[in-house]
């Protein structure tokens, strides 16, 4: 039976591909979400891929990982930098956070550089455009084989 992987995303993923592809890419959220689940089912994961505007809608799916999912990917969007709330959500469960950005947080705006979340997590992907999902998918299976 396929394990469960968690593909969480914040604030604003919605709009990606309507407004500014040279930071973020061309591809919609629902382009990255037929990606993540054709390359989650060659890593033998069924990907349970999700978005919300809302902080407390984050925690209370990362709680829900917790008790059926095997691993999560989490774009946090802009929540990534101020969220003490994800942050103890991610401490609050047993099983292994990626921690997902398409840009290259550290190369942009200084309020960017800080994640609130990363070291809570076991580790963090960015830069890579939404490669950056497919990459945090390979990093969720070999931490959970
Ligand atoms: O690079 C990433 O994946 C981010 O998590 C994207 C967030 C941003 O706040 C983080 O600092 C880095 C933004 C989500 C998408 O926002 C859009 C804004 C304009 C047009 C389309 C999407």
């Amino acid at each position: 039976m396929s394990k469960i992987i968690y593909v969480l995303n914040g604030p604003n993923l919605n709009a990606l591909g309507k407004r500014e592809p040279g930071i973020y890419g061309g591809k919609t959220l629902a382009d990255i979400e037929t990606d993540c689940k054709t390359v989650g089912g060659d890593l033998g994961f069924s990907v349970d891929f999700r978005q919300s505007n809302h902080e407390g809608v984050l925690v209370d799916w990362l709680h829900e990982a917790g008790d059926r999912a095997a691993g999560v990917a989490i774009n946090p969007g802009a929540y990534g930098h101020t969220s003490i709330a994800l942050h103890d959500a991610i401490r609050a469960i047993s099983i292994p956070v990626v921690e997902v950005h398409i840009s290259n947080i550290h190369a942009r705006e200084e309020f960017r550089h800080k994640s609130m979340i990363a070291p809570a997590a076991k580790g963090m992907i960015c830069g890579f455009g939404p490669h950056s999902y497919i990459l945090a998918l390979h990093a969720l299976k070999n931490i959970t084989q």
